[in-house]
Order: structure tokens, then sequence, then C-alpha cells
């Protein structure tokens, strides 16, 4: 993997960049739609790739470590070949998911034990076996088994939590770097910054991460019910520390708003289930704000459902038309809003990446952030 800084915004701290993959380039800042089991929810990998131009996506392992299992995917030939999508992928860890979605967890040194969200089964996610997981997932950037905290999280909890997330990463890092890609093109583990909302924890989480020197660098903990300017605040001082010269993601955020924000404190790269869920609920994230189209008020709509987008689906099909897709819970309803939400939210780190490499970011930002908080 490679990065390039291309441009630096002067009045704040965000920068386009590239990432070169062996799948491809990635343009930064950039939004990674969120494909859990092999698909991103409701939308195909055609579209995505031709309506959308998503330029990479994330999976799960944990999702696919339980369905298909590891088995169905080294047959396959990693995900890429399974699915179908030819360009760049990141794997969350598992790190994430087995405390949000698994019933009856323990959390030890060693590692995970939990129980199978599908059928009870009991499993065991170290360290280790996240890293050999993701090499045979064969995602491009695969990341770091590490603890999310929830929140609130007491201070002494929190610190804890890091120094094993810490020590769990060394444990990530030697098994990584003494095994081999299994399919011929290269990968790269990014590590996490946790530290839950302690400034000196994120501190001191951020400089242990960046003294191990990986290509790419992760900030996870937060988005979990922290106000956003708590979030905001971490972001700030965690981009202080890591290294300038390579990637920085910011792990499942978030909405429009602090995904502008979170660019100009100097974060490259996003991932989040909220396009693609609150799609397959009626919301439809635009320029002026959220409409909710299981209000009555579009019963009898028949304007585009979204003007000033050159998507064919917001073009194509009116406001009442989709109104009646979502109500009547119609298949074709999520995969039109999934896919608005979708274009939306890549138009929105594209044209955040034209303004820094123009040198309007900040007041651009500014005021798109005001015209986001609309109420519609
Ligand atoms: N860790 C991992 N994945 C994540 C998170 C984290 O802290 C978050 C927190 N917003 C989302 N996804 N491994």
């Amino acid at each position: 993997m490679k990065f390039k800084l291309t441009a630096q915004d002067k009045l704040s701290k965000a920068r386009a960049g590239e990432i070169t993959t062996d799948h491809g380039v990635i343009q930064t800042p950039i939004f990674m739609p969120v494909g859990t089991a092999g698909t991103v929810k409701a939308v195909h990998q055609r579209e995505l790739k031709n309506d959308i131009e998503a330029q990479i996506i994330l999976g799960n392992t944990y999702h696919l470590y339980l369905r298909p299992g590891l088995e169905t995917l080294e047959k396959a030939g990693g995900l890429h070949k399974f699915n179908g999508w030819d360009k760049p992928i990141l794997t969350d860890s598992g790190g994430y998911q087995v405390y949000s979605l698994s019933q009856a967890r323990k959390i030890k040194e060693e590692g995970v034990t939990f129980r199978s969200h599908i059928d009870g089964s009991k499993h065991l996610f170290t360290p280790e076996a996240a890293m050999d997981i993701q090499r045979v997932i064969g995602a491009d950037i695969i990341m770091a088994f590490d603890e999310c905290t929830p929140y609130p999280c007491d201070y002494g909890y929190a610190r804890r939590s890091i120094e094993m997330t810490h020590r769990w990463l060394k444990r990530c890092c030697d098994r990584f770097d003494s095994t081999e890609p299994k399919y011929g093109y290269s990968q790269t583990l990014f590590p996490i910054v946790q530290g839950s909302v302690y400034k000196d924890l994120r501190e001191r989480s951020a400089e242990v991460i960046a003294s191990f020197g990986r290509e790419g660098n992760a900030i996870g903990g937060l988005s979990v019910g922290e106000p956003a300017e708590e979030m905001y605040a971490m972001t700030e001082i965690v981009c202080n520390i890591l290294p300038q010269d390579k990637p920085r993601y910011l792990m499942g955020v978030g909405t429009p708003v602090n995904i502008l924000e979170n660019i100009a404190l100097g974060i490259d790269m996003f991932d989040c289930v909220m396009p693609t869920r609150n799609a397959r609920h009626g919301l439809l994230f635009t320029k002026n704000g959220i409409l909710n189209m299981r209000n009555e008020k579009w019963k009898n709509d028949f304007t585009p459902i979204d003007e000033d987008s050159d998507l064919w689906v917001d073009r194509e099909h009116t406001k009442a038309y989709l109104r009646h897709l979502i109500t009547s819970g119609e298949m074709l309803g999520a995969q039109i809003a999934s896919l608005h939400n979708l274009h939306f939210y890549l138009w929105l780190v594209n044209e955040a990446r034209q303004h820094i490499i123009n040198g309007d970011f900040y007041s651009w930002k500014n005021a798109m952030v005001t015209q986001l908080a609309q109420r519609l």
C-alpha cells in the first residue's frame, strides 16, 4: 500500500490524498460503504461500481467467519473472488461486532469468547485468530483486534482497556508479519487508537499506535453515544499525534456533518451503516437535510426523488413512488433509497476533496454544515 498527500487545506487540518492498493487507487477523503456479510445491503456490486463509483467497500470478520465460513471463502479464492468486487476491500477485525452483536461474551487477556448471534454456537476470537481469518478473507486493508469501550466508560476501565488493546496489537503485528497473503496480492494492517473520551488516554494510545509504524492508523471507540463535541475533541488530539504521511481512518462515523467536521480535523477514511440502514427505514440524506419518505406529505408529490442529484434513480423516480415502495415494504424501496444515500455520501466526500484541492474547503464546509442541518 502507498499513500500520497495531494493537498492540504490552509485553514483546517483537512487533506486530500491517494491510497494505492493492489486492487486499485482510493482517493481520499473517502467514505466506504459497509458490506458486512460480503454484500452492501440492497446494492449490487455493479451499481456500486458504475452508478456511484464506490472505491472501496468494507466487510466484517465476525459475520464472514460465521457465514459463509472460512472454508468457503478460501475455496472461492478470497472475498473479492467470492462476491465479484475487484476493487479494494477493508475488513473490520471482529473487535467491535463481537461487542455489539454476540451474546454471552467474555473478554480476557487471551481474547474474547462469545456466542454466535445466528445459532448460539461458542467461539473464541484472539488477536492471532483475527489476523488468520482476515488473511483468509483477503481484504487489502485489515484491522487490528481491539476492545471498543462503551460510552460512558469509567476512567480506570478505559485505562486498563487501552493497555490490553496495545498488547493485543503487538500480538496482531507478530502474527501478521510472520504470515503471508494467500492470494498473491498484498495486505496491510491498520492499528486502532482507543481511550474513550479521556484526553490523556487518547494521547497515550495515539503515541503507542504511532510507534508501531504501520502503513495507516485508525481511531475507534468514538460515535458510541458521546456528544459530537467530545468526539471532535478526541479526533483532534489523536490527529495531532498520528503521523501526517499515513492515512487516518475514523471507524463507524457518522452523519454527513460528523464526516465534514472530522475531515476538517485530518481524517481521510470513514465507514458507517447510517446511509444504508437509514435508507431501509425510509430516511434519505440530501444537501438540504434528511427526508422521511414515510411522511404523508410525499403521497402525491410527483417531483423527482432528488432534483440536485445526477444519479439516475433520483431523476427517474418520483417521491410519491418511493414513498409507496417504502410504506409497502417493497424491496425496491430499500434498493433505491440505499443507492441514493450512498451516492450522497460519496458525492459529499468527493466535493470535500475537490474543495481541499481548490483551496476553499473551510468556507465550503461551514456553509455545507449549516445547509445540512436544515429541517425539512
Ligand atoms: N473498533 C473496531 N471497529 C469499530 C469501532 C471500534 O472501536 C467502531 C467505533 N465507532 C466502529 N467500528 N474494531
